[in-house]
């Protein structure tokens, strides 16, 4: 009989509507356990050649000031710039393209170098939390921004450049592809059934207690049951709201908690620097009304084993579709177990 832990299938993200080939037959050996830490150099809480860090130079000259907590500048080497020339290629239906405007904003978490969201403490962490609701308000005003993303590239295997922990926002004038899709599964649920979809998504998991790593009084973690990533997660907020700006004091509180919470058990998962890239999903800036959109962060973390051995799209993954050999509740059960203490930080009594 056809059993989801033992045999090879496809699950269906109802969001992105792509399939994922899952093979947990390959799996099915016993987890060995072993946790391989990589000889990591602990970076010093304050570097005089990172970019990043208060005080010191970026390129072009600019000049950071003294911040204590939070940094916000426009990227000196944005992919977007606010002034491109509207236009249109459309001379052939095969041949099309249009100009894209916009703004790239760097978002620095704390003054300090050496620290991350998992390791900041839980004040710190809210006071970002404000930040990226003030940058998605602040940037989604503007009449030429209708969608904003912000997002974090954390480790070099995911291509981020400096360990000094930030995040970026992009905020353009046309829908970027995976928003557009999850926008048009959202809406389509939500003219079905009145409902969120991922309202309805998320009472599944809640009943079903398979996939889910941790929550709270507003925000839940899951492993998706779709899920590509070995340790991808998704988390959700309780309540149907549509952007981090229609949160009240005490959700995004509960938001910088769960992030905390989910970024040391991510640390924990290999007993170090944890990679991934994570950002959020909320209502586009376009001045519509948009009952359908239902806020939620996605975390893509790309390792597989230990600390050193990642996973890889390529091969049948580039040229048919995602293949995962781990189930999303195996995953879900090892982020589970772990500690919300952070292992850099065990054995000291304080954040
Ligand atoms: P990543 O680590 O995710 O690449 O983000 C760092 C960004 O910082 C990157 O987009 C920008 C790069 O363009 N940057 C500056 O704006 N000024 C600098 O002096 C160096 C890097
Ligand atoms: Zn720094």
């Amino acid at each position: 009989m056809f059993d989801l832990a033992a045999h090879p299938h496809r699950r269906y993200n109802p969001l992105s509507r792509e399939w994922v080939l899952v093979s947990p037959q390959r799996t099915r050996r016993p987890w060995q356990g072993q946790v391989e830490r990589p000889v990591q150099e602990e970076p010093p809480a304050y570097d005089p050649d990172c970019y990043l860090c208060p005080r010191n130079l970026r390129a072009g000259g600019k000049q950071n000031p003294d911040y204590e907590h939070t940094f916000v500048f426009t990227n000196d080497f944005a992919t977007l710039q606010p002034d491109t020339p509207e236009g249109e290629e459309d001379s052939h239906p095969l041949l099309r393209a249009q100009a894209e405007r916009g703004t790239c904003r760097v978002v620095c978490f704390s003054a300090r170098h050496d620290q991350s969201l998992g390791e900041l403490p839980s004040e710190d962490v809210a006071r970002v939390v404000d930040v990226w609701t003030e940058q998605y308000s602040e940037l989604g005003a503007d009449p030429l921004i209708n969608h904003v993303q912000i997002f974090e590239n954390r480790g070099s295997m995911m291509g981020a450049s400096n360990p000094h922990p930030h995040g970026q926002i992009w905020a353009t004038e046309h829908l970027p592809l995976h928003v557009a899709r999850e926008q048009e599964s959202q809406l389509e649920h939500h003219q079905a059934h009145g409902r969120s979809l991922l309202g309805d998504y998320l009472s599944i998991e809640l009943t079903a207690n398979e996939r889910l790593v941790c929550a709270n009084e507003h925000f839940a973690a899951v492993v998706p049951f779709w899920a590509v990533w070995p340790f991808e997660t998704l988390v959700v907020s309780r309540r149907h709201v549509g952007s981090l700006t229609d949160l009240d004091w005490s959700e995004r509180a509960s938001l910088a908690s769960i992030v905390k919470r989910l970024a040391t058990r991510y640390d924990n998962l290999f007993q170090s620097f944890f990679p991934y890239s994570m950002g959020f999903h909320q209502t586009p800036t376009d001045g519509q009304v948009h009952p359908e959109w239902h806020l939620h962060l996605h975390f893509y973390p790309p390792l597989l084993r230990s600390a050193t051995v990642r996973k890889f799209m390529v091969g049948y993954e580039l040229l048919a579709e995602p293949q995962r050999d781990i189930t999303p509740e195996q995953a879900a059960e090892r982020l589970r177990q772990l500690d919300e203490q952070h292992y850099r930080q065990a054995g000291s009594a304080s954040e």
